[in-house]
């Protein structure tokens, strides 16, 4: 399949277009690589030295994989129709948004930067398939943290609520409420509504796949050669749970835990990430009466429980701090994730060998850890 990746440089971006390439499909990034400036506006870096994308080329040409690159702002309208036209593609992956709760929250310019660029992106992407080719099928890459994190309801379903409007007494399929808990996670939910529309007006072809926090770092392909490595987050701002607590404890650094640990999330790891997005190319969706949601996660853990795990393994102190978000401080989940399973997903489930990976690539990296960029999240 030829396949437009927008935001392929990025944390999710880079594995999955290695994965895909190397499936054999017909790859082409766009990426304005606005990511690599927020660590310079943020003083913050990957963990692991990332390459130029120029000699991320080099490399994925040396596999013999067939990706090109943009460098390009898809919110210019005019070059990204430009760009769809040339490459004509079957897919479009949408990875290219903000994806920082903690980077949301900052102050005013990071709250309209989110918002402008996470819809902005979206809405273009969706006009340049209406005007140019109504069957391109949209993967977008949307979030867990759009429904909040309860059992309010039961298990969380995909992307539906079945409901019954006692007035008719008749079944329906709504969206299920959002509860975002971030300016972030609140873009994701505005992504919804232009997906919603979109598809109901233009019969567009499109699969949200609400994602879990991601966690690992390496995957098969990125680890076939160093210039190949995945970015690593730790800091306060960009870096997710598990992959902070790991570079934590194996660095000699407190665990920090924001409040009591009683958050529950679900979760996936980076090569899952890559996989799931293969899944859902390969197998459009079988009519357009809905968008398409698949919850892509793997499992549910508590915070506490992950503090616990890389503490007993690594010999690391939890350290239990006030927490910077306004979020609940215990929340059971339960999430449903049957429809990429019923396509092949199988899984991978933490485990202390993948854990000791993440702690391996950690310990090498250990002298680009600054400590200063620990504990750099706002308060909101
Ligand atoms: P990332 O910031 O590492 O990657 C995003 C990429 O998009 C970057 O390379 C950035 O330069 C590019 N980009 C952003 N705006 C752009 C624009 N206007 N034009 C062109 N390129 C642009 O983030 P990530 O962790 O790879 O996340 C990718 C997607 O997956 C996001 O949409 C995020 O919401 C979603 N997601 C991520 C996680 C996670 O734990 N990392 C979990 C759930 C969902
Ligand atoms: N947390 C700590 N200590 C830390 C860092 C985080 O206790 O040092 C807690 C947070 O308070 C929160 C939980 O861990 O309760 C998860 O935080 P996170 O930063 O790992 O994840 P989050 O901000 O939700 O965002 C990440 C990605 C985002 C994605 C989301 C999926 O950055 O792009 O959409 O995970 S989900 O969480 O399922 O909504």
């Amino acid at each position: 399949m030829k396949i437009l990746i927008t935001g392929g440089d990025g944390f999710c971006g880079w594995p999955t277009s290695l994965k895909l390439a190397s499936e054999g499909h017909d790859i082409t990034i766009i990426d304005n690589l606005s990511r690599r400036l927020i660590d310079t506006e943020l003083q913050s870096n990957s963990l692991t030295d990332i390459y130029s994308i120029e000699e991320r080329l080099v490399a994925t040409k040396k596999q013999n994989w067939n990706i090109n690159f943009y460098n390009e702002d898809i919110k210019n309208y005019n070059r990204l129709f430009e760009i769809v036209v040339q490459t004509n593609p079957d897919a479009i992956v949408h990875f290219a948004e903000q994806r920082s709760a903690p980077y949301s929250m900052i102050g005013e310019k990071q709250r309209r930067y989110t918002v402008d660029n996470n819809v902005i992106t979206t809405h273009n992407i969706l006009n340049t398939i209406v005007d140019f080719k109504k069957d391109i099928h949209l993967v977008h890459l949307g979030t867990m943290g759009v429904y909040g994190y309860s059992k309010e309801f039961g298990e969380i379903p995909e992307g539906y609520l079945n409901v019954k409007i006692n007035s008719t007494q008749k079944d329906v399929d709504i969206l299920y409420p959002t509860n975002p808990g971030s300016i972030y996670h609140m873009s994701k939910s505005l992504d919804q509504i232009l997906f919603q529309y979109y598809n109901k007006n233009w019969n567009l072809k499109i699969t949200d796949l609400h994602q879990g926090i991601v966690w690992g770092t390496q995957t098969e392909q990125t680890k076939l050669n160093p210039v190949l490595v995945n970015r690593f987050d730790y800091d306060g701002i960009y870096g997710t749970v598990l992959n902070r607590f790991v570079s934590q404890a194996a660095t000699g650094n407190d665990i920090t835990v924001y409040g009591n640990g009683g958050q529950t999330r679900a979760f996936i790891h980076i090569e899952d990430t890559a996989k799931c997005i293969q899944i859902a190319c390969e197998n459009e969706p079988k009519n357009t009466d809905k968008v398409r949601i698949f919850n892509q996660v793997a499992e549910v853990k508590s915070v506490k429980e992950l503090a616990e795990i890389c503490s007993k393994s690594y010999n690391g102190n939890i350290k239990y701090i006030d927490n910077p978000r306004k979020e609940l401080s215990k929340n059971e989940l339960e999430v449903n994730n049957q429809g990429l399973k019923s396509l092949g997903f199988n899984p991978i489930t933490l485990s202390n060998s993948l854990i000791d990976d993440i702690k391996f690539v950690a310990l090498k990296m250990k002298s680009n850890l600054k400590k200063e960029n620990i504990l750099t999240s706002p308060k909101w």
